[in-house]
């Protein structure tokens, strides 16, 4: 039977481009979910957009002198397109700026004010005095009270997940100006959560126990079990929507009041433009609302968002909230800052062709119970092991074969064997097997049996061998390609939530339209009943006798040594470039004046003995000609230079250095000589000036 189904993922924040933690903790489950439950029928809206207020948005358009506007016009662009070149097919992507959802979300919460649905109370807030700005959320940041991370934000802490209060924060710092900021009074409105205590224990506690994932209903039982407390959900800021109360002036709502209120707006938005009604789609009982998100925005989704839709009253509460853990990149944890990601606007340019190799290794590897890493190797070996050796492979020898034995007819099958039997009940065992899976949420699992299915015809290839058959019983290979050809039609079919472009290349070649219809042809019977999902689990007949497909088509590519390599040197790039921007640079020493500097008596000499001081690391003892006298210079340069090396070198000698003694040896003198950017120690060369404009290190 068709259902409502209202499918919201996480509105991306559009301060930086999508990355694929991004994608395999949201973008990718929610979309598989979409398109699998459109296949079957259902009356699916699929809910996104930017969410463009916040303080991160703020705090990047200071950073590079521009508006708090064009970073989010820039970004909003940017991260629709990558959306729709990845094949994600949102109903509805929206932006928290349009005009839609100011109203929305300002609707809402004067609807709560008017219902007494807040508490507004004047209370002390952090300020930063040189700012002259009080300090919310990511203006701030301080110990968490409950983990003890001393890079906690003022209103979330991303080690442990914690939400808190500004106020909080042991030993708050302003992220503006690194001043300690000073308390100061503010009236603000809080939206009182301890007021839904009990609703959130019977509706959560109770109620998700056994349908929601162990690691949300986990973290949601933590907060309620903690205690919930009052929540401020308007701040003193300039960008955001206006608090459309009295007294609001000058502030606006917190982003996570407004932005999951960017749902509602977007769905609003989308049905305006296909002429539909919004409001089943949020507030009908039978309607199904399913959040994608991230583990880190499960409070504001399990607890926040739904305490204002309850208070609202007239909205429905989501049925589940499937969060994912997070994913790291080559064993770190993918950082925008620390541009350590695979952006998924650069990966679309450097793969054109391959979305769906992505969307397929990220849903192979999905961090559903816990954090899991994205490896270059990995995603190699899944497109060569899997899409290109089995599922691809599967496809080409049968569209090879039915080209070649048949002019790409689909042969009259004779009688079938208990084998053919067998894999065609199997065949249609499969939709169902993928489907608990997806309605589970367990995208990994789903995604690896439709390998399975795969595999299976492979199989059946293999132990069959039409092209051994062919030689002897011409009647008996058209039965095997006959049953080798209804695999790949439900193939092409039950991959498409998982692989949408492979599988609309693949209707392509089989000649199954979009919607699953068989193109007429002349030879072939037309099959004007769809083919969906149920078609497939039902058993029917996917591709008749006499219907004429079309040629082969590679479905995939490899992906060769080459092309991970360039990956991870861009990695290392990133690393190096990361690391030269974080080297912390000694502040510059006192002036001296000229009179200091002509004191120092500088002069080229040769080394002509060198030998390893004995039980030092980094100190050779040599003799050196200084043009004056031949003395000893105890020298730390060992761990770059051996002594046999360095014998015969020219080097720069500050001679009139007073002597000290260096375990026993007095050094008359010291060398000079250079720094490279990477920490190498080189001679200052008399033949190579620019060595010396590097600067000198005393070594
Ligand atoms: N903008 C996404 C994030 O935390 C956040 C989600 C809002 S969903 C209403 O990265
Ligand atoms: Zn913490």
């Amino acid at each position: 039977m068709s259902k409502r189904i209202t499918i919201t993922a996480a509105l991306p924040y559009t301060n930086g481009p999508i990355h694929i933690g991004h994608l395999a903790g949201v973008y990718v489950p929610a979309d598989i979910y979409a398109r699998y439950l459109r296949l079957q029928g259902n009356d699916v809206a699929f809910i996104c957009g930017s969410d463009e207020h916040g303080v991160p948005i703020t705090i990047k358009a200071k950073k590079e002198g521009v508006t708090p506007q064009d970073i989010v016009d820039k970004y909003d662009a940017i991260i629709r397109k990558s959306f729709s070149d990845f094949g994600i097919t949102f109903d509805n992507y929206s932006r928290t700026s349009a005009e839609i959802h100011h109203k929305t979300a300002s609707d809402f919460f004067k609807n709560l004010y008017d219902k007494g649905e807040f508490i507004e109370e004047v209370t002390e807030q952090l300020y930063d005095a040189e700012a002259n700005q009080f300090l919310a959320d990511r203006f701030v940041v301080g110990t968490c009270p409950k983990c003890g991370n001393e890079e906690s934000y003022g209103d979330q802490c991303e080690v442990c997940g914690t939400s808190h209060n500004a106020t909080d924060l042991i030993d708050p710092k302003s992220a503006i100006t690194g001043a300690t900021p000073v308390l100061k009074e503010t009236k603000h409105w809080f939206l009182p959560l301890d007021k839904h205590e009990a609703f959130l224990k019977e509706w959560i506690i109770e109620g998700h126990k056994k349908d929601w994932k162990p690691n949300v209903y986990g973290q949601c039982k933590s907060w309620i079990d903690d205690g919930l407390r009052p929540r401020a959900v308007t701040r003193d800021l300039d960008w955001g929507i206006p608090v459309p109360v009295e007294g609001g002036e000058g502030k606006v709502l917190y982003v996570w009041f407004d932005a999951p209120i960017g749902y509602i707006s977007s769905t609003k938005e989308w049905a305006e433009r296909e002429g539909k009604d919004w409001e089943p789609y949020w507030k009908d009982e039978d309607t199904k609302l399913v959040h994608f998100i991230g583990k880190d925005n499960i409070v504001f989704h399990c607890i926040i968002f739904p305490s204002m839709l309850k208070a609202h009253g007239d909205y429905v509460l989501p049925e589940n909230v499937p969060a994912n853990e997070f994913l790291n990149l080559e064993g770190n944890k993918l950082s925008t800052s620390k541009n350590w990601a695979v952006w998924l606007h650069e990966y679309l340019e450097e793969f054109p062709e391959k979305q769906d190799v992505l969307r397929y290794v990220l849903t192979a590897n999905a961090p559903e119970t816990k954090d899991n890493d994205f490896t270059w190797k990995d995603f190699q070996a899944r497109n060569n092991n899997e899409l290109v050796a089995i599922f691809g492979n599967f496809i080409n020898r049968v569209v090879v074969l039915t080209n070649k034995y048949y002019e790409g007819v689909v042969p009259t099958p004779g009688e079938l064997t208990e084998v053919d039997k067998e894999t065609l009940a199997a065949v249609k065992a499969y939709p169902e097997v993928i489907a608990s899976s997806i309605e589970r949420y367990r995208f990994r699992e789903a995604s690896q049996e439709l390998m399975n299915l795969a595999r299976l015809g492979n199989k059946y290839l293999a132990d069959e061998e039409p092209w051994k058959v062919i030689k002897e019983d011409e009647a008996r290979t058209k039965t095997i390609m006959y049953v080798a050809l209804q695999i790949a039609s439900a193939l092409a079919i039950v991959s498409e939530p998982f692989l949408p472009f492979t599988s609309k290349k693949l209707k392509k070649i089989l000649r199954l339209t979009q919607n699953g219809n068989v193109i007429p042809t002349e030879q072939g019977t037309s099959d004007e009943e769809s083919l969906t999902w149920n078609t497939v689990s039902e058993g029917a007949e996917l591709l008749p006798a006499n219907h004429q497909i079309g040629k082969q088509e590679l479905l995939f590519t490899k992906v060769e040594d080459k092309e991970v390599q360039a990956q991870l040197d861009k990695l290392e790039a990133s690393k190096k470039a990361n690391e030269a921007a974080n080297k912390t640079v000694e502040p510059q020493k006192e002036e001296i004046t000229w009179e200091d500097f002509s004191k120092l008596d500088i002069r080229v000499g040769t080394i002509i003995e060198a030998e390893k001081m004995p039980k030092a690391k980094k100190l050779l003892v040599l003799k050196v000609d200084t043009g004056i006298d031949v003395r000893t210079i105890v020298s730390g340069i060992a761990e770059s230079f051996t002594a046999e090396e360095v014998v015969g070198k020219k080097v720069t000698v500050l001679v009139n250095l007073a002597p000290r003694k260096l375990r026993g040896v007095e050094s008359e003198g010291m060398i000079l000589m250079t720094e490279t950017a990477e920490g190498q120690l080189v001679f200052v060369n008399p033949d190579e000036k620019e060595q010396v404009a590097n600067g000198l290190t005393i070594s």
